[in-house]
């Protein structure tokens, strides 16, 4: 039987994820942590600071823990704000939970990456795989180091440790906190409530992005798939969808005419042009039959219908 620690479970990715898992393996077979336990939380959730790695480690003891999901970091944009802070807490808790995994003989490890970990001397459309990695971001930067700092702990200690470099995710369930990404997701806040929408995005910059389901059930597909089949012990490109704030605009003027986006970049615009603009994932279709189901308008319809009090 499987007992599932999630680290950073109240995160966007992590609140979905746990109801999944939860779902999945049953309630108390999940143990969601974060710095703050949520009111009214469903299952078992635990204050848990990943700094303090004896912390980690007695929730893996107590719990009798057979898998984690560390999903906590400091994101793109908000990174910046403290470059040395951020690479800080991401290598650390990081670092924290490798070490927790090869003590304790964790059976599964998730750990995600990012389209932030290549940056502009990577192909810009249809990323490759194999790319240069300059990141333009300290996020980046500890997410490039990450991937290897698991395939080094995979190589020489045998952990069973998988990883999807994640498009900006978008999701009704949960907002996101401090990413590039995050207009995607804002922008709809905004539409459903009839009011109008201040990018900090140009219009015309397109940017890989992935809606919630698709990020969930790829999580689960890699984490699920035959350990043989799993080629790439970095992290693995993931797409799901490409697309700009204007054509956005666009899918969501379908639902609500009146919508309008403003443009008002800002630092964000740079971080977006260093990143990709779309990802070729066939390594991950290739090793664990990755599809994609959710195209702009699908995600659309989705998110309005989710987030509105009606049908549409
Ligand atoms: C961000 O914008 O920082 C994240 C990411 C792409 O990893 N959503």
């Amino acid at each position: 039987m499987e007992n599932i620690l999630i680290i950073g479970a109240g995160g966007q990715i992590g609140t979905v994820l746990c109801q999944a898992l939860q779902e999945r393996y049953g309630e108390s077979r999940v143990i969601a942590s974060d710095l703050r336990v949520p009111p009214n939380p469903r299952g078992i959730f635990v204050s848990l600071d990943a700094t303090q790695v004896l912390a980690i480690a007695d929730i893996v003891r107590q719990y009798n823990v057979t898998q984690i999901y560390h999903l906590a970091a400091v994101l793109s944009a908000s990174g910046e704000a403290n470059p040395i802070r951020t690479w800080e807490l991401n290598m650390q808790t990081l670092l924290n939970v490798l070490e927790v995994a090869r003590t304790f003989r964790i059976s599964k490890v998730f750990v995600p990456s990012s389209i932030a970990v290549f940056g502009e001397d990577a192909p810009h459309v249809n990323t490759p795989q194999q790319a240069f990695l300059d990141p333009a971001t300290v996020y980046g930067i500890s997410k490039v180091a990450a991937e290897n700092w698991l395939h080094y702990y995979h190589t020489r200690y045998g952990l069973d440790i998988r990883s999807l470099r994640y498009p900006g995710v978008v999701s009704y369930q949960s907002l996101p906190g401090g990413g590039t990404t995050d207009y995607a997701v804002d922008i709809f806040h905004k539409a459903v409530h009839g009011q109008p929408f201040t990018c900090f995005l140009k219009e015309d910059t397109r940017l890989p992005m992935i809606y919630m389901d698709d990020a969930i059930r790829a999580t689960l597909e890699l984490m699920e798939a035959d350990a043989a089949r799993i080629t790439v012990r970095t992290s693995y490109n993931l797409a799901g969808l490409s697309f700009t704030p204007a054509e956005l605009t666009a899918a969501i003027q379908v639902y609500y005419p009146s919508f309008q986006t403003t443009y008002q970049p800002d630092f964000r615009q740079q971080i977006a042009e260093s990143w990709p603009q779309s990802i070729d994932d066939t390594r991950a279709a290739a090793d664990w039959d990755w599809k994609p189901a959710f195209d702009l308008a699908r995600m659309t319809g989705e998110m309005i219908h989710h987030l509105s009090d009606h049908s549409v």
